[in-house]
């Protein structure tokens, strides 16, 4: 017999043991006794993180596994306490981003001496939906079995997260710590990707296919980084000078100062992307699954002829929505190593014509880019939101910060407006679009990496999902800057009313709420910007002051950014553009200036009717 231990001492042994040094926990009594256990043990080899909400605790551990790639765990209590973390959890799944989530259950026979408490419900079965594998620990003893279960899971194949559920007098239960005993370093399970070897029949067809194509594109998603595949990636495009871009998960795979890229994530490149995925013959899909804000690879967006190389770990991707020519079960850095080698092998020269198409669609990436900085840079009466993107992203490149973006058009001008990033140095946590991760995201970046700042580039409307956790920021006197877009409104949401409905809104405007006032009752530096020149100095102030600060920026409620249009053909399906409701919008908000229209008109001729 070894010396006794209870539940909570079992289950931090077992973090401890398997690696685990970042917690994300928010307070609850039926979690108390683990929370004791952890925050007795906290120190230098395990931080635990107390969030004010368990949605912002599950989404800090997301951004902090995505920069770290070390495996964080979540832990709350249960009921509407583990409910919370739910759609923070499934946003991880979207994204494939490895998680402990655990929370206490119910015991499994409810005492009907007491009552029936009829609030009840299969905590389970609700995880269970929203995770690559869920377990629930029926005897204390199972606890460390199924962490480390539950961690080695989590990493294989397709990440993703894993769920534990603990039944709350488990915690208190007494066991024997001799269960470790078996538990050697070797058993401990990383964040390293599974090296799965492609058939090498298939990287000879891969080959074949490349080299009968005079346009091919490469189309990335979270794959490439799950993988580690980056500098493989890198070196590849290099050699071969293929063009690439990503889907919105894979934003961050290749760094966007690459003489290959053609912008992205997807919409976000314009013009550059529509034609590649109108002509492109042959595409060398690496850890995509092809979803809706990618035009789900198909017809009428993408071309009905193309040849598809479609690689991924998760078999279950493969061929979703595309039908590969070449389909591909295989790590993506263990594939491109291999077809780079094989290419090389076959004397592999970069044809003409692949030149010739790289350079067309980096001459529509460079038109694009111009243009949309012309826009950007003239004199409006309110701050263009561009302009606000530029200059952000302009210091993001300067000062090497993280940079984290939540929000809806918020998010697509990061994307079109800022100047070259590295991999892994933002994170948009996309997963299932859900907005409001931004703040607990920013502090997940920021404990991921302690000695870079981070920028969070967030939307009002986003702002207002998770502003509890300006006060964990505060608390633990984190150097996070937010810059909130301040449009006063779901703006999104309230461009597509423009058109489709007329300007008819319903429930897009926001009020004209102060968040600068609000971040300084938290005891933030802050301050309010009205004037586009006002920028740069407010956040070289917000820089300056050394800790946590927030600039909110009021921008043109009025405008909204060309690639919506291509985002809105996909995510209003099923909405009927009605013509004469779009010529009313026009008209209607002819007073936002014509102009603005003239550019929508261009970019429409030039993503869907031109080349
Ligand atoms: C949790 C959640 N609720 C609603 C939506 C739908 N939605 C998408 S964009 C958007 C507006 C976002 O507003 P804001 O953050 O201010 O960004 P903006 O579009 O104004 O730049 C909304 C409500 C969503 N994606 N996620
Ligand atoms: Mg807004």
């Amino acid at each position: 017999m070894g010396e006794q231990v209870n539940g909570a001492g079992l289950l931090l042994q077992a973090m401890l043991r398997c690696g685990v040094d970042h917690v994300f926990a928010v307070e609850s009594e039926a979690a108390g006794p683990a929370l004791a256990a952890l925050d007795a043990a906290a120190g230098d080899d395990l931080e635990v993180v107390k969030a004010r909400d368990e949605i912002a605790a599950a989404a800090m551990a997301d951004a902090f596994t995505f920069r770290s790639k070390k495996i964080s765990a979540v832990v709350t209590g249960s009921g509407g306490r583990s409910l919370a973390q739910v759609s923070a959890v499934t946003n991880a799944w979207a994204d494939k981003i490895p998680l402990l989530s655990i929370s206490v259950c119910d015991d499994d026979a409810p005492d009907f001496n007491k009552g029936v408490d009829r609030r009840r419900f299969d905590q389970t079965g609700v995880f269970r939906a929203v995770t690559k594998w869920h377990a629930r620990a029926e005897v204390v003893e199972d606890i460390p079995a199924l962490i480390i279960k539950g961690l080695a899971e989590s990493v294989r194949g397709r990440m993703g997260p894993v769920h534990i559920d603990i039944p709350a007098r488990l915690l208190r239960e007494a066991a024997d710590v001799d269960l470790f005993a078996g538990l050697t370093e070797g058993a401990r399970p990383a964040f390293a990707p599974r090296r799965l070897r492609p058939d090498p029949a298939l990287v000879e067809k891969a080959v074949d296919e490349l080299f009968q194509a005079r346009r091919p594109l490469c189309f990335i998603g979270a794959g490439v980084m799950r993988s580690g595949a980056e500098a493989t990636l890198a070196a590849f495009l290099t050699k071969t000078g293929i063009p690439v871009t990503t889907s919105m998960a894979g934003m961050g795979g290749v760094s966007s100062d690459h003489e290959c890229f053609i912008g992205g994530p997807s919409y976000a490149a314009g013009e550059a992307f529509h034609r590649a995925i109108k002509k492109a013959d042959c595409v060398l899909a690496l850890g995509t699954a092809f979803g809706g804000l990618e035009g789900f690879g198909k017809p009428p967006l993408w071309n009905g002829r193309i040849k598809f190389i479609h690689v991924d770990i998760d078999p279950l991707q493969i061929g979703l929505n595309v039908s590969p020519a070449v389909p591909v079960q295989a790590d993506v850095n263990t594939f491109l190593t291999e077809l780079a080698a094989a290419m090389e092998r076959h004397n592999f020269r970069t044809p003409a014509a692949w030149g010739e198409w790289r350079s067309e669609l980096l001459a529509l990436k460079k038109g694009r880019y111009a243009r949309l900085l012309k826009e950007a840079y003239r004199d409006w009466p309110a701050i263009h939101q561009g302009r606000l993107a530029h200059e952000l992203g302009k210091k993001v490149a300067q000062d090497d910060l993280l940079m984290v973006i939540d929000g809806g058009n918020t998010a697509l001008y990061a994307a079109m407006y800022a100047p070259p990033l590295k991999p892994g140095q933002s994170f948009f946590p996309y997963g299932m679009a859900a907005l409001g991760a931004g703040v607990p995201a920013a502090v997940g970046m920021q404990l991921a990496s302690p000695e870079r700042r981070v920028m969070l580039c967030t939307g009002d409307g986003s702002m207002l999902y998770n502003v509890q956790e300006l006060e964990t920021i505060a608390d633990r006197g984190l150097p996070i800057m937010i810059v909130v877009n301040n449009d006063s409104a779901w703006n999104m949401i309230r461009c597509a009313q423009t058109s489709m409905y007329a300007c008819n809104y319903i429930g897009t405007d926001l009020p004209d709420i102060d968040y600068a006032q609000i971040a300084k009752g938290f005891g933030f530096h802050a301050e309010t910007v009205t004037r586009a020149a006002e920028i740069v100095p407010a956040y070289e102030r917000a820089r300056d002051s050394g800790g946590p600060a927030l600039v909110n920026v009021v921008t043109d409620k009025t405008n909204y950014p060309d690639a919506v249009i291509s985002f809105a053909l996909v995510e209003f399906d099923g909405v009927e553009l009605d013509p004469g409701n779009l010529l009313k919008g026009f008209w209607r908000s002819r007073s936002d200036g014509f102009a603005r229209a003239a550019e929508r008109v261009a970019y429409i001729y030039k993503s869907f009717i031109s080349g």
